[in-house]
């Protein structure tokens, strides 16, 4: 009996061990799937392993190689000089080669058959370009590529690839959706969780080289000695992994702390307040990357609260941290309630500032021109600053996007961007071209991704989050990657190369983006969602403190139709972008309907391209939205039996909410709207089960992120 009951303990120790609980994201190195001949064909290329030198990032590519082959082969592979069929991974000093990697962080990947034997060398000019490379080889095998004959070079596109974390001293994560905050700053210095080490090997994965560690809505503490100490060792966690520390600073700073009178940023006691600071962060981190600034937006002081401009405040920091090579990310995230459209508020705050920050700022704009929704046009400010480097916000918390119950892969959302011709050079002058830096010849470049990860199991809530943290980096590594790449890469790793799962998988993630703008804000509209915690619908809200933060402000909605006219006849921010630009835009005729109502005010008998009135293609687009979440769940369930029971169940509990969740906004819009219309729902799609009333009456006084 007490025999029968320990192998039954064992064994469910066995299962626990084996759990996929997803915590090892994308690396998680399990032995080569249902193809044996692959398997054989790995162990015979690669039988041994020589790691040329001892650093700590030599340490760290020993440690995933030996991790990465010996679960994927299946099989130890032991590190050492050997004759023949050998990986060896060293700079390009270190072993005295003739091909030549490109750049401060590529690598080169090749195989050599030398004196009749066979290797496979991994180079870089640095030790972390060799991190890359070994994280590279290994992808290619998790992904299931051939690497008997390998010669592949690969270089980052864009210089500062970087997470920012909205991320509270108190470890409240703002719009975050996957627990508390990754950094434990009561038990920092001293306790070193491992997971800040799987942190750093996740983002050296995929490229990542810079973290901010703290929210934009910034607390002075972080710049006090004692924090820095913190700081100071994440610095040192990360740093063996290519990835810089860099802080969100609060530009009050010199009075909250510093106890001075002003902030004012030309005043020389602040400006030498500033330079002691970095000084003694430089000190403490002496590849402290810099500061990233939120400054008058949403109630955060400023230089503009001492009648100076955003300039002013960004280059009296510059020059503190010149001296150490650190730069400044100063945000144009800013709009003001005075305006008549928040749409215009940064392109004309920022434009005439063009030429005047100093050598080390970027100024990092978020993708659209209002705030992270389903579907934005691109930001005007792209391409309309030549002399200043622009760097990409992108969100991957999807605060705006289902939060943390909705699948929704943000690769589409991010490619559209990217792909966007901002015609500011003529046709071809994508945004891809203004944020790598090739447009304008910076050469500062960067792109961020306001980060998804909190302390949750899996590090995103949601599975499917991870695949935005890992698309983000990779199309900031190479943004020529396509979206369908990225994904085959990640579920490749993540759950399994089969190519049936794979294909399944794929069209699943394919299509939850455009089934989020349909079930959200389809045709054009954006910004209806709850006040405040910015969970689900709500777009009769008209009580907030600005109006600038309620719905009615944006959709517009009266008798006579919908959308926002930001036409010549309207608010005219269509002027802000290029002639060719705005001629896609400007007659409602002939504009796309996936921008329809950002740009003009429509009748709701307005004739759409497929024949329909504007008021039933807002029927379909709901519909279709709810449509395509029941497909991708039953698209789920045919991968029962394929993926690990913890992960399928997890998903498919979530994408039954996402469902749910997608006829609440497709029934409360619908309703709402129905109210100015006054014409009757399509007989062929479902009606509404519940009154406007009912809905209205819901509250969320607790839903997260706020
Ligand atoms: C960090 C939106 C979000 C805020 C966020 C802000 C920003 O307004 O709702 O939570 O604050 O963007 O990007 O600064």
């Amino acid at each position: 009996m007490r025999k029968t009951l320990l192998l039954l303990l064992s064994l469910c120790l066995v299962h626990l061990l084996h759990a996929e609980d997803g915590y090892n994201l994308w690396l998680r190195y399990k032995r080569i799937d249902n193809n044996n001949l692959l398997l054989t064909s790995y162990r015979k290329t690669i039988t041994a392993i020589q790691i040329k030198g001892h650093s700590p990032t030599m340490e760290a590519v020993r440690k995933e190689l030996e991790l990465g082959l010996n679960g994927l082969l299946d099989t130890h592979i032991p590190t050492k000089d050997t004759t023949t069929n050998t990986l060896i991974a060293g700079t390009r000093e270190a072993l005295n080669l003739e091909d030549k990697p490109t750049g401060p962080e590529g690598f080169l990947i090749i195989s050599k058959v030398i004196n009749g034997k066979h290797y496979t060398i991994i180079t870089a000019n640095t030790e972390t370009g060799v991190l890359y490379g070994a994280f590279h080889f290994l992808r290619l095998i998790q992904t299931h590529q051939p690497i008997e004959n390998l010669h592949i070079t690969s270089s980052p596109r864009v210089k500062l690839r970087l997470l920012n974390h909205w991320d509270n001293l108190n470890r409240y994560v703002e719009r975050g959706y996957a627990g508390i905050s990754i950094w434990n700053w009561h038990t920092l210095p001293d306790y070193i969780d491992d997971r800040y080490i799987d942190y750093a090997r996740a983002n050296a994965s995929i490229g990542i080289n810079g973290a901010v560690l703290n929210n934009v809505n910034a607390n002075a503490t972080i710049l006090t000695g004692p924090y820095l100490q913190k700081v100071a060792a994440l610095a040192n966690i990360l740093r063996p992994y290519g990835i810089k520390v860099y802080l969100s600073a609060r530009f009050s700073a010199p009075m909250e702390i510093g106890h001075l009178k002003t902030a004012d940023p030309l005043n020389d006691t602040v400006r030498q307040w500033w330079q002691a600071k970095a000084k003694e962060i430089y000190q403490l981190i002496p590849d402290f990357g810099g500061f990233l600034v939120k400054a008058n937006s949403e109630g955060q002081p400023g230089p503009q609260n001492y009648g100076r401009t955003h300039a002013d405040g960004a280059n009296m920091l510059a020059e503190a941290v010149a001296p150490f090579g650190g730069i400044i990310i100063w945000r144009a995230f800013v709009y003001d309630p005075q305006a008549n459209d928040r749409f215009k508020q940064a392109y004309n705050e920022f434009t005439p500032l063009d030429g005047k920050f100093r050598k080390n700022v970027l100024v990092q704009v978020k993708n659209g021109p209002i705030d992270f929704q389903p579907r934005e046009p691109f930001s005007p400010l792209f391409g309309a600053m030549p002399q200043t480097p622009l760097m990409m916000e992108f969100q991957l918390t999807q605060e705006y996007l289902g939060q943390g119950t909705h699948l929704v892969y943000e690769a589409p959302l991010f490619k559209e961007v990217l792909d966007a011709d901002t015609y500011a050079k003529g046709p071809n002058s994508t945004i891809a071209k203004v944020i790598d830096g090739s447009l304008y010849d910076h050469t500062l470049s960067g792109i961020a991704g306001v980060s998804n990860i909190g302390n949750e199991r899996n590090w995103t809530g949601h599975l499917f989050g991870q695949a935005n943290w890992y698309a983000l980096g990779r199309l900031a590594w190479d943004h020529t990657l396509s979206s369908e790449q990225i994904a085959t890469e990640w579920i490749g790793q993540t759950f399994s190369n089969d190519p049936a799962v794979v294909t399944s998988i794929k069209q699943i993630m394919l299509a939850s983006r455009e089934a989020v703008v349909n079930y959200m804000t389809p045709l054009g509209l954006h910004h209806i969602m709850g006040n405040g915690h910015h969970y689900g619908p709500a777009p009769w809200s008209n009580k907030a403190p600005r109006p600038d933060w309620d719905p009615i402000y944006y959709h517009k909605a009266d008798a006579k139709g919908i959308g926002f006219d930001r036409t010549a006849t309207g608010t005219n921010a269509l002027q802000q972008y290029q002639p060719a630009v705005r001629q896609l835009y400007a007659d409602s005729n002939t504009c796309s309907d996936q921008y329809l109502l950002w740009f003009h005010h429509v009748s709701w008998q307005h004739k759409m391209h497929s024949g329909r009135t504007l008021w039933n293609e807002l029927c379909h687009k709901y519909q279709e939205g709810v449509d395509t979440v029941s497909a991708m769940q039953h698209k789920w369930e045919q991968l029962k039996g394929y993926i690990d029971p913890e992960r399928f169940h997890q998903v498919q509990m979530l994408l039954a909410i996402q469902h749910k969740e997608a006829i609440w906004w497709r029934n409360v819009c619908l309703l709402y709207f129905q109210t100015f219309s006054g014409m009757p729902f399509p007989a062929n799609y479902e009606q509404p089960d519940h009154t406007l009333e009912y809905y209205q009456q819901q509250h969320f006084p607790y839903a997260p992120g706020n």
